[in-house]
């Protein structure tokens, strides 16, 4: 399966493998990447067997931000209004990142900077690889972290580390970003792609209706007091308690055999 060609698409083994490809431009976000992304992340939503993706970059980037080529104001035009993208194109991606109700792994290739590090935190589960770096550019060209990265970036590693890396721009290597809770964990360059393959192809055969909850509410914890989160806690295990993979995953821990999920 293959659209646009900026980005890539491959359903393999239960889940969609989409790669950003404009290497040349270290996969920079153009409009059209932007759309082409979305529209295979719809894909995934909409897909019964589709039950886990994995994002990942083509060449030596994951992903370079904004292209900035498409921002070029030194023939004297007039600055484009940023806060249109945001509202139309990078906001609405990650609210889709966040709301797929299907676990969404990203494999970090190599340099993540501006909205293409914040784009992959947004992600589930994230995996770099060791040569990878995670750099917050905004700082060096006037802007503020985006794409979710103020919101982010604070919860993830606190606010002493999410200042120091917004306001210096300074690169964090994988291995410090996976010691810091910011991503899951730093792999071998060579290994990154079959190790995140095996993880999106074991999450698409899990309980997909079980993960999408806990993916919720996980996301919703951060704005709601204990209370509220046990309510819904309650609510959504009484959901998946009704999942016929609830069914399964008993029935298969008791015949001492491995659970065979539909994603029911
Ligand atoms: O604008 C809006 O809509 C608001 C939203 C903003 C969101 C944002 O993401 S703002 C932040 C934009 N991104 C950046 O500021 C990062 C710019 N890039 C870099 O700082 C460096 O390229 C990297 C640190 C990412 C990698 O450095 P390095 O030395 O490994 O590679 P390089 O030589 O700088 O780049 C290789 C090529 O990719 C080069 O092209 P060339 O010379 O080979 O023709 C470079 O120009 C191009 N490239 C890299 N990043 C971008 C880019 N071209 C356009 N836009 C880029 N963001």
């Amino acid at each position: 399966m293959a659209t646009a060609e900026t980005v890539l698409a491959e359903k393999q083994d239960g889940f969609l493998r989409i790669t950003l490809n404009r290497p040349d431009r270290l996969n920079a976000f153009n409009e059209e990447m932007h759309l082409a992304l979305r529209g295979q992340l719809k894909v995934a939503a909409e897909t019964a067997d589709i039950r886990a993706v994995l994002l990942t970059g083509a060449g030596r980037a994951f992903c370079a931000g904004q292209d900035l080529s498409d921002r070029d104001m030194r023939d004297g035009s007039e600055a484009p209004d940023l806060g249109v993208t945001l509202e139309t194109l990078y906001n609405p991606l990650v609210r889709q990142i966040r709301a797929l109700e299907k676990p969404v792994i990203c494999a970090v290739n190599g340099v993540a900077a501006g909205a293409g590090a914040n784009i992959a935190l947004a992600c589930d589960i994230v995996l770099a690889a060791r040569s990878a770096r995670f750099i917050q550019a905004f700082s060096k060209i006037g802007l503020v972290p985006d794409s979710g990265g103020t919101w982010l970036l604070p919860r993830l590693i606190g606010e002493a580390r999410a200042k120091a890396l917004a306001m210096t721009g300074e690169p964090l290597n994988a291995d410090t970003a996976a010691d810091w809770g910011l991503i899951w964990k730093a792999v071998p360059d060579e290994e990154l792609q079959s190790e995140a393959q095996s993880l999106a192809s074991r999450l698409a055969s899990g309980a997909t209706k079980g993960l999408a909850a806990t993916k919720k509410l996980i996301q919703d914890a951060a704005d709601q007091p204990l209370d509220r989160q046990l309510d819904d806690e309650r609510d959504a295990q009484r959901l998946a308690g009704r999942s016929s993979d609830y069914k399964e995953g008993v029935s298969a821990f008791l015949e001492k055999r491995p659970a065979r999920f539909t994603g029911t």
